[in-house]
């Protein structure tokens, strides 16, 4: 199978690291929804990143769902959602805490890059920004009331998403979340990027190899 789409999206790299971790082996073609607009165009019509092309040639999209049909191909051999339902309860809130701190983000460096400045709307990007700093501030809480373990052995998909999402803000928005303001996240993130499978898949314009 073959992913596409680069690794300076966290949703990209989320799926990228977590086929690792489940010992899927996959392609990775690092084309840009923007700078190779068309390319991907012609791989999904849709033109959204990640992209998954499955070995029958049937493409997917959405990270999450990538993700739910990466859990099923790698079956009971290994998994990053627990089955039983009180961790699996708390790995959801986790990740949907992690993936709303991607989507702010996200929606913050586009208002930046792609508005003109003059059409920049304040009260949205201030709104998004608290709603950025929320996602933040609870999983930080959430991480000091219940650590989140971050071996390649060990580490779910709470952990993925959380490490994935903090290392994307703080390479893009440094200035908007106080790194110094979330101790826990911070600690988190330096021992998570530290792990070979998130090493393999930098932060970037890279492109990730099995082989390394
Ligand atoms: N909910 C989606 C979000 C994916 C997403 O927004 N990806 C961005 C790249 S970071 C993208 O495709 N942007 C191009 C566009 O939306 O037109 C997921 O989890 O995969």
């Amino acid at each position: 199978m073959q992913l596409i789409g680069m690794l300076d999206s966290p949703y990209v790299r989320r799926v990228a690291i977590s086929l690792q971790l489940l010992d899927l082996r996959f392609e990775h073609r690092p084309i840009s929804v923007f700078s190779t607009f068309a390319q991907f165009q012609q791989i999904n019509p849709v033109v959204k990143a990640p992209s998954l092309i499955c070995d029958d040639g049937e493409v997917l999209m959405d990270s999450t769902l990538i993700l739910e049909y990466a859990e099923a191909l790698a079956g009971p051999r290994k998994r990053l959602v627990p089955g039983g339902i009180a961790q699996r309860q708390h790995t959801l809130r986790v990740i949907g805490l992690a993936l709303a701190a991607c989507e702010k983000s996200v929606q913050i460096v586009y208002e930046r890059n792609l508005r003109p400045t003059e059409k920049l709307h304040e009260p949205w990007v201030a709104r998004v920004t608290g709603q950025l700093l929320a996602a933040y501030g609870a999983l930080e809480s959430e991480l000091r009331l219940r650590p989140l373990a971050v071996t390649s052995a060990t580490i779910n998909q709470a952990g993925v998403s959380t490490a994935v999402a903090w290392h994307f803000t703080q390479m893009m928005l440094p200035e908007v979340v106080n790194a110094a303001d979330y101790p826990a996240l911070r600690e988190f993130s330096s021992q998570a990027e530290l792990l070979p499978e998130f090493r393999a898949a930098p932060h970037g314009a890279s492109t990730y190899c099995h082989d390394r």
